[in-house]
């Protein structure tokens, strides 16, 4: 249910207690939930995938260095994340504060870019997932023609060309089913994923460790190749826009803000807690993956398991197979998910057609929303190269980071005496450092990639003021 209609018509201050009782949920969920919520969403293909190609193709053994790069912008916004959502303690995302303080058109900016997060989130995941299910398979002397397992046009080992990549697209498609007939994680299910996700990655780093060869570190930068981005401190930089992926999700704690015990103490917890033990997990795993393999080494769909492989203890390699597909399910269910969730908000508020939020009368799920955007999503990974889906997804939630920290500073100035549970410290200059290092970050991103970006929000705009807008003013809270 999308409440931002409610609240925009309240004055700002009256917002807190406002939440009418036939739409509240049960709070039960503490902080310890809300980190794991966390990590439930954030752990996933970033890891698990592009931390092989982006130390292969982009920063070498620096790839330590993207990480910490990528987490300090997160750190920047995920206090400015904080503040919002304790300031707005209902049910939603990003697209629902907007709405609810900074107007229409800045909300449906960042709900339209959301849609892109999220859809290409959930399609990079998939085709992380079909790369280690497609190693799995192989273990078992199963092979898949490759050409089935590979993008449009991707050029292969033996010379041929891929065409579709078929278990990215069917693992869209079931979970697309479980969306539509509405099983959605339940706090217990997360719980059970994040262990078996955190047994295998502390497994890889409790064998990985005493097998480090610190040969493989040097030269830590390698030397740039000559084209910007390939190594050499551009590369690191290029390296953390793509790593960045690997913290994408930190914010899906504060959609749910509506069922925290204590949201204003709890909610930053809950972020900064899991954004912070992410952090270093990625740092460790990332430096002992490169120590044990050569980064020439990991361009691979798996390699985490190459990793293992190296160890040579091929049933540890089995066991982060099935982690890592375990896993990324997971995180590909809350980031469809999330998708299916703000697309039906923004139809509930009329900037989208009223037929995405019509709601299954025996499932009660978004169920048009969630199939039409399943085949996109389904396409989207079948069609396209993990590396190009996962910049695009970078480049997208870099630009709503910059929005939601310009919004910080805009509210503070337009609404000083809000009550705010949480205040990110230092403002303007902490959400100045978000703006400053999202962009220094989206600099390292290739032209193409902005293009898109700037292609996707065009269209969006055009769609914004030739029917959105109209639409909105006559929508109703239902
Ligand atoms: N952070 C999530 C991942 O790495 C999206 O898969």
């Amino acid at each position: 249910m999308s409440f931002a209609k409610y609240f925009i018509k309240k004055p700002i201050g009256e917002l807190h207690e406002e939440i009418p009782t036939e739409y509240s949920l049960k709070r039960v969920l503490g902080p310890i939930n809300l980190v794991n919520i966390g990590v439930g969403s954030i752990i996933g293909a970033g890891i698990f995938v592009l931390t092989g190609t982006a130390a292969a193709t982009h920063a070498g053994p620096a790839i330590v260095l993207s990480f910490i790069l990528g987490g300090i912008v997160c750190a920047f916004a995920g206090l400015c994340y904080s503040e919002l959502a304790s300031l707005i303690p209902i049910s939603g995302s990003a697209y629902s504060y907007a709405y609810a303080t900074l107007g229409e058109l800045i909300a449906w900016i960042i709900g339209w870019d959301l849609i892109l997060e999220y859809t290409l989130g959930s399609a990079t995941v998939a085709v992380g997932w079909g790369g280690y299910v497609v190693s799995l398979l192989k273990d078992l002397h199963l092979v898949i023609p490759p050409q089935f397992t590979a993008p449009l046009g991707a050029k292969l080992a033996d010379g041929t060309t891929g065409f579709f990549n078929l278990p990215a697209f069917l693992i869209v498609m079931a979970i697309t089913v479980l969306l539509v007939i509405g099983i959605r994680e339940s706090a217990k299910f997360n719980n059970a994923i994040v262990f078996v996700k955190l047994l295998v990655i502390f497994a890889f780093l409790f064998f990985g460790v005493s097998h480090i060869n610190f040969a493989n570190w040097y030269p830590f930068i390698p030397k740039n190749t000559g084209k910007m981005g390939d190594f050499g401190p551009s590369g690191v930089v290029t390296g953390a826009a793509v790593v960045f992926f690997s913290y994408i999700g930190f914010d899906a704690v504060s959609t749910a803000a509506q069922e925290a015990k204590n949201p204003r103490r709890d909610m930053p917890i809950g972020i900064l807690g899991s954004l912070f033990f992410c952090t270093l997990l990625y740092i460790l795993v990332s430096g002992t993956l490169t120590g044990v393999v050569n980064y020439h080494d990991l361009n691979v769909p798996d390699p985490i398991a190459v990793g293992v492989n190296k160890i040579g203890m091929p049933w540890l390699a089995l066991l982060v197979k099935i982690g890592a597909i375990l896993g990324l399910s997971s995180v590909i269910l809350v980031l469809f998910y999330g998708q299916t969730r703000v697309s039906y908000a923004m139809a509930l508020d009329g900037l989208m057609p009223k037929f995405l939020g019509k709601v299954h009368k025996r499932f009660h799920t978004p169920y048009i929303t969630t199939i039409i955007f399943g085949f996109l999503i389904a396409f989207a990974a079948a069609l396209t190269p993990i590396g190009k889906l996962g910049e695009m997804v970078s480049i997208g939630t870099l630009f709503a980071f910059i929005i939601v920290c310009a919004g910080v500073i805009y509210l503070r100035m337009k609404q000083p005496d809000l009550p705010r549970a949480f205040r990110c410290p230092l403002v303007p200059w902490v959400p100045i450092g978000g703006i400053v290092s999202s962009l220094y970050l989206m600099s390292g991103l290739p032209l193409d990639t902005w293009m898109r970006l700037i292609i996707w929000l065009i269209i969006g705009l055009v769609i914004y003021f030739t029917y959105g807008h109209k639409n909105t003013k006559a929508g109703v809270i239902t």
